[in-house]
């Protein structure tokens, strides 16, 4: 029997457009859906590159206005893949006209606009997710069925790192991403809210937190358009733009009604660290650690093995015994980056008309975001604050 379909309207056509388009279309030829999703309308600024974004990414129409978009009645999903600062707007529009909504993270680029997109989704009814892609990966999955069992016991502490090096060079451009008014925050809305996000999903609600921030370069070359984050350095530019957002920024961290610490480290300026999303957590019972650069696996520490055999070991993710990897190929045939998007989608996709789902949405998003805030706040006051 043909399967009843739902008319899907992405916006953004860069990475994170890419990104989600790729999961589109390929969620239904490895995964079992309720539903079949169709690629109807992606949507864009520039007419010329979205027109191209159509045509490469395999969606039916393209269009330049996301209020039409969002609005049109033949669509059920809308997925927000734009960057912070169009994401309040677009999500309580879509919401309005009821729509599903996909929204990438950060949820928005401040707590006030988070909340507001979160009452948005509650009061239409529909189903919501917000883009911590991270979780949806087969190791975090095993990690979190450990958890969930007890298998760490009590947790005493967390560290997690995000570290990329992508602005080292004083040369490379200003981009959107550099700029408060376009990403409100930057290493700590844009990687450190994964790592963020990952511990409250693991571990626990984060309650105070006392932080640092800091911009080590202030002011980088301006370019022609939008520079991206695999531009390379300009030659010596005269024009000048400011960064007027963290380039890294350290967080401790008590967890709520817990016995437990937490330590977080995001910034854009570890050389060599080209994208080491690493989360360590050590409880009572034992110890997992798990780096995204080796995304398949993931070390475990057992206390209870005999004394001859004590050590972390090397657990290869992608079994078929592990959540999603029996979709995709024979044990250990490895999975990437990509697949966590799929996984996303299906999830999204088979849930949809559920009320309590199990993937991370807007109300997750808004957690997240209370507690960057509360970086924000702690860092600029120099002491610890309670997350609100
Ligand atoms: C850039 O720092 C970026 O693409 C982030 O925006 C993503 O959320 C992260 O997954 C990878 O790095």
């Amino acid at each position: 029997m043909a399967k009843k379909k739902v008319n899907v309207a992405l916006i953004g056509t860069k990475f994170m457009g890419k990104a989600h388009s790729n999961a589109f279309r390929q969620v239904s030829r490895f995964f079992d859906l309720n539903v079949e999703p169709v690629m109807k309308v992606i949507c864009g600024q520039d007419p010329e590159g979205t027109k191209d974004a159509a045509a490469n990414f395999g969606w039916e129409e393209f269009d330049t206005d996301w209020k039409r978009v969002v609005n049109r009645p033949d669509i059920d999903i809308v997925d927000i893949s734009s960057p912070g600062y169009m994401h309040a707007a677009m999500a309580i529009e879509a919401a309005k006209a009821g729509k599903h909504i996909i929204c990438e993270k950060p949820l928005a680029n401040s707590l006030k606009e988070a909340k507001a997109m979160a009452a948005a989704v509650k009061k239409a009814g529909v189903n919501n997710l917000c883009g911590y892609t991270y979780r949806f990966n087969p190791a975090i999955q095993t990690i979190k069925a450990m958890i969930g069992r007890g298998d760490l016991g009590e947790i005493f502490h967390v560290r997690a790192c995000y570290l990329q090096d992508w602005i080292v060079d004083p040369e490379f451009p200003v981009n959107w991403r550099l700029q408060k008014k376009y990403s409100g925050t930057g290493s700590l809305g844009d990687i450190g809210a994964h790592i963020i996000d990952m511990a409250q999903y693991l571990v626990g609600e984060i309650g105070e937190v006392s932080a640092a921030m800091q911009t080590f370069i202030k002011e980088r070359p301006v370019i022609e358009g939008q520079a991206t984050i695999a531009a390379k350095a300009t030659k010596k530019s005269a024009k000048k733009g400011v960064v007027d957002v963290d380039d890294g920024v350290i967080v401790l961290a008590r967890f709520k009604g817990a016995n437990t610490l937490g330590t977080f480290e995001a910034t854009r300026f570890a050389p060599g660290k080209r994208n080491q999303n690493c989360i360590e957590i050590y409880g009572s019972k034992g110890s997992v650690i798990f780096n995204q650069e080796d995304m398949h696996k993931f070390q475990y520490y057992n206390i209870a093995d005999p004394p001859h055999l004590q050590g972390f070991r090397s657990i290869h993710a992608t079994d078929g015994a592990h959540p999603y990897a029996a979709n995709w190929w024979p044990s250990a045939h490895l999975i990437g980056y990509e697949h966590l998007f799929t996984h996303e989608v299906y999830e999204f996709i088979q849930q949809l008309g559920k009320k309590k789902v199990t993937y991370p949405t807007f109300e997750d998003g808004l957690r997240c975001q209370m507690v960057l805030d509360a970086v924000e706040k702690a860092a600029a006051k120099k002491k610890w604050v309670t997350v609100k």
